[in-house]
């Protein structure tokens, strides 16, 4: 049976760890939850609605980098790849260039591996020449692997919408090693980037006039509630979000509104009025700190692509040995 459709969620022994490090981070100094549980059923949602309000360009401008260089991309890249793409969320990115790369293997990545699961079954509907395995794991922290069944010629790995931009810079390069250690001899990476840009339009993006962002901000505290049985009233939180330009990056916070006690399995907290929990950065990269940051995990940047007013960049990548 050629066309199987074959789904594999595997069980993500990172997740075990959840509550211990969330109690860590919730009882530092600076309060802070990690992204990554930004993406929940309902937050991967929230997101997909962040992407279509006015004020979030990052990924219309990607989409319309991909749109007018899409065969150049394709050309670059070759046809037959396997693709590997990490945070596929619900995959639309990777679908839409589907029929420009032809992989020969998509393996879609993501925390959220029920949602995932969906996705894809939709996907090889559509796309049944293409093998199709989706892989339920936490790629953001170290120690992660590959199963064994990801084809390990011309390993493409896909990591677009700027998803870089949630590690610090050192963060990102042992990232990109790691990512480079899993190429293979003839592995690429393409990878789409935000660029530093004027303020106003960044304050803006991470702060909707419809509130989407703050949903997707607040939805965290409902996810944690339920990974640790904590009793955080969403109610007495509101939504931060704007460019710190000290350290070149966008930053959501949660901010107390009366100071108030939580607790959750195994430990609880005061929050003053006015403290907050750090809960995203967005690094935004110049064109030539991106190529360098690329550099020093082991890649060769072989094409940039970006928009007119260069707010993004879609960089192709390969891995050179050391
Ligand atoms: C998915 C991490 C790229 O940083 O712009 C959107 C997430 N946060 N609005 C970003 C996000 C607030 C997004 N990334």
């Amino acid at each position: 049976m050629l066309n199987q459709m074959s789904l594999e969620a595997l069980p993500d022994p990172a997740l075990l760890h959840v509550p211990a490090e969330l109690d860590a981070s919730l009882r530092a100094r600076q309060a802070w939850i990690s992204p990554k549980f930004l993406y929940d059923p309902l937050g991967s949602k929230l997101f997909e609605a962040i992407c279509e309000l006015p004020e979030y360009y990052p990924t219309r401008t990607e989409a319309a980098i991909f749109d007018l260089h899409g065969g150049e991309i394709a050309r670059t890249v070759g046809a037959g790849c396997t693709l590997i793409d990490l945070g596929a969320g619900n995959c639309a990115k990777a679908a839409g260039l589907f029929p420009l790369l032809r992989p020969r293997q998509y393996v879609p990545v993501d925390i959220s591996a029920e949602f995932l699961n969906d996705a894809v079954a939709r996907l090889q509907q559509r796309f049944r020449e293409i093998e199709m395995r989706a892989v339920g794991m936490d790629f953001s922290g170290a120690g992660w692997d590959l199963p064994d069944f990801v084809r390990d010629e011309r390993r493409l790995f896909f990591y677009p919408g700027s998803s870089i931009g949630n590690f610090t810079p050192e963060e990102a390069r042992e990232f990109l090693q790691r990512v480079h250690a899993r190429c293979g001899r003839d592995g690429a990476l393409l990878i789409g980037i935000d660029l530093a840009k004027d303020r106003g339009v960044l304050d803006c993006a991470y702060d909707d006039a419809l509130g989407v962002t703050a949903a997707f901000n607040l939805n965290l505290l409902r996810h944690v509630n339920r990974l640790l049985d904590a009793d955080f009233d969403i109610r007495q939180w509101r939504h931060r979000g704007f460019y710190n330009p000290q350290q070149g990056r966008v930053e959501m916070h949660l901010e107390a509104q009366r100071s108030q006690l939580v607790t959750w399995r195994g430990g609880s907290r005061r929050f003053e009025a006015g403290e907050t929990i750090h809960t995203e950065n967005s690094y935004k990269y110049r064109p030539s700190d991106a190529i360098r940051l690329l550099e020093e995990a082991g890649f060769a940047a072989s094409r940039v692509w970006t928009d007119e007013r260069e707010w993004f960049a879609v960089i192709h990548a390969r891995a050179v040995s050391h």
